[in-house]
């Protein structure tokens, strides 16, 4: 990796000179995502700490003069919009070189995704850190923000789509030099993920192009806002998905590796995939089950295969629960449940990704609460929600990245991790306070609190919620202490960290073997355009008349409002 000097005697495998273009991607990709992040988690904190009192943001009026508001503007963007996709794309790129077991087919296509997506985030941060784009990371309008906050945020689309190019030419090239070959699984997967990542990002294109930008930029008077939150959640409700299918190509395809054992089945896992690409796009309308303009008859649709989209991840808890189960069997476990014990809990990589997928089966049943329709005019805008993503992409998804790096930073330096006992501590700190947080959060959301405003200044705070908010402080400050022990063993393992030895685990790639693999995988699960057919019929038949009922009745001359 161009960025980090390898130590001497650094293992140069030939693997390693094959893939220097992906290896330096990823390592790019992982450290802009990762910078992101640090700030905004920093953000986090100053949120929880407001929320019980504690106003960071009067002392440091002059850096964040739009306090709280502008605070979680970056908490968001750089959290689940900056962080994630820049990894995404690095990880990605990098795992589907190594599953095709070719470089990438573009290396121009590579680098301009990057650039692109460099050039977007430089383009958005500005106007987030000049306070003129507090509009959060869903920015609804009619709130306003100044153009170049869209036009960033789309530049950084634009580039996942040279990826996606990139991926394909690179399948193409793999399939022509092996035909009637299975695709390899993981690569499979990257395929999946990013083409349903495509077709998702349809609507925030449309939103972008034809309501935002023209009003943004004053080419027009006025925009349409319900049109525009319909748009924002067809591609903002996958997006979800977008973020978590990577960290399911990690359990999949790696953590039974770490485990010392197999993937259960190959077939099952390519199952839960298609219906990911299939039912993941049409379903956006369970974040607007309280939005006025929309008939019943169609939300009753979206969130009935909103539970249609439970099954892929029940499949993946199943498939992913009995891999470990076979590993902790394979390395002497016994009993009903005490093969647990033998699992290796001392590997970093293994642990923090297992303890990830804890958290998440909590944040799929309050999931499976949010697309209740009734019970949803409940918990709708109120903190409850924020305790169910950060359950999701706060700990399915950031955690298991996390645990990703912990072989992959070393795979790619050629340096030892410099603690082991420091990232597990990471670990068990970002299980504890997470669950504290969250479960705190969804109880704070029953007893009414709003999410998105600034409680510590709200004249209204019920005395329950002054019991219960404590609680939350705890868990941020547990989060914080993990994300310390993160970056200071990230930045001592880049700098510090031992020559990693050739025959060191995290010197191959972890691709794990499956007990059920490729030789029991029928010919229809190995397709694509069949399943991409049906994927957007059901767009068509879920979207087509509500959007159409949109822009006919449509006003598209509703004016900004930007009141910081
Ligand atoms: Fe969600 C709102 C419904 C999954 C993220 N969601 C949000 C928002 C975000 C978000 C960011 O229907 C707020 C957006 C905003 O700002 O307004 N969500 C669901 C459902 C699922 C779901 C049904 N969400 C996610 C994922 C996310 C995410 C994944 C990010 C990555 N969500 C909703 C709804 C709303 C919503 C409504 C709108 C609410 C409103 O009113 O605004 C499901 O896909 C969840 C399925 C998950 C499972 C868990 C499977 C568990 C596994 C691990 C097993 C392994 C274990 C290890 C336990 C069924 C695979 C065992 C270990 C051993 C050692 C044995
Ligand atoms: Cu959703």
């Amino acid at each position: 990796m161009a960025v980090i000097a390898r130590p001497r005697g650094a293992v140069e495998t030939a693997a390693a000179d094959r893939f220097t273009t992906e290896r330096r991607l990823a390592g790019i990709n992982i450290i802009i995502a990762f910078s992101a992040l640090a700030l905004g988690g920093l953000m986090g904190v100053f949120q929880v700490l407001e929320y019980n009192g504690i106003d960071l943001y009067t002392p440091i009026k002059p850096a964040l003069p739009g306090g709280y508001y502008q605070g979680l503007t970056l908490h968001g963007v750089l959290n689940v919009l900056v962080f994630t996709t820049f990894f995404i794309v690095g990880f990605l790129t990098f795992v589907a070189a190594r599953s095709f077991d070719r470089p990438m087919a573009s290396k121009g296509l590579g680098w301009g995704a990057l650039g692109v997506m460099g050039v977007g985030l430089a383009m958005a941060a500005v106007p987030i850190l000049l306070n003129q784009a507090n509009v959060l990371f869903t920015f609804y309008p009619p709130l306003k923000a100044s153009g170049f906050y869209y036009l960033g945020l789309t530049l950084v689309v634009v580039g996942t789509w040279l990826f996606e190019a990139n991926l394909i030419m690179t399948y193409r090239a793999w399939r022509k030099d092996n035909p009637g070959a299975k695709t390899p699984l993981a690569a499979f997967m990257v395929i999946i993920t990013m083409t349903m990542w495509c077709v998702a990002t349809i609507g925030i294109a449309s939103e972008m192009i034809f309501l935002v930008l023209p009003w943004a930029f004053g080419l027009v008077p006025g925009t349409e806002p319900l049109l525009a939150r319909t748009l924002f959640w067809f591609t903002g409700h996958p997006i979800v998905y977008f973020w978590l299918l990577p960290a399911y190509v990690s359990w999949y395809t790696m953590v039974p590796h770490h485990a010392g054992g197999k993937l259960f089945s190959e077939p099952m896992a390519r199952v839960s995939f298609i219906l990911f690409l299939i039912l993941s796009v049409p379903i956006g309308i369970h974040h607007q089950i309280t939005d006025p303009g929309i008939a019943a008859a169609w939300k009753l649709v979206h969130v009935i295969f909103t539970v249609g989209v439970f099954f892929p991840s029940l499949l993946t808890f199943f498939n992913v629960v009995a891999s470990l189960e076979y590993s902790g069997r394979k390395r002497g476990g016994q009993g009903w449940l005490a093969w647990i014990f033998n699992l290796p809990w001392s590997k970093p990589a293994f642990t923090t990704q297992v303890f990830a997928m804890l958290l998440f089966a909590f944040g799929g049943i309050s999931g499976l609460v949010n697309a209740s329709y009734n019970v949803n005019l409940v918990v709708h805008n109120t903190a409850w929600i924020s305790g169910h993503f950060h359950l999701t992409v706060g700990s399915a998804v950031a955690l298991s990245f996390m645990g990703i790096t912990y072989w992959l930073v070393p795979h790619l330096t050629g340096r030892q991790l410099w603690s082991r006992n420091l990232a597990l501590t990471q670990a068990g700190l970002w299980l504890v306070g997470m669950g504290l947080f969250s479960h705190f959060m969804h109880t704070l959301g029953l007893h009414g609190m709003p999410r998105r405003t600034q409680i510590g200044a709200a004249p209204y705070v019920l005395p329950d919620w002054e019991v219960l908010l404590p609680f939350t402080l705890v868990g941020g400050l547990l989060m914080f202490a993990s994300a310390i022990c993160y970056y200071l063993n990230m930045v001592m393992t880049m700098s510090a960290g031992k020559p990693l030895e050739a025959s060191a685990e995290e010197a191959q790639m972890p691709f794990a073997k499956a007990v059920s693999g490729p030789e029991d995988v029928p010919a229809f699960l190995d397709r694509f355009t069949p399943y991409l057919a049906v994927t957007f019929l059901l767009l068509a038949v879920n979207y087509g008349p509500t959007l159409y009922d949109l822009i006919s009745n449509g006003r598209f001359n509703i004016p900004g409002v930007s009141p910081w």
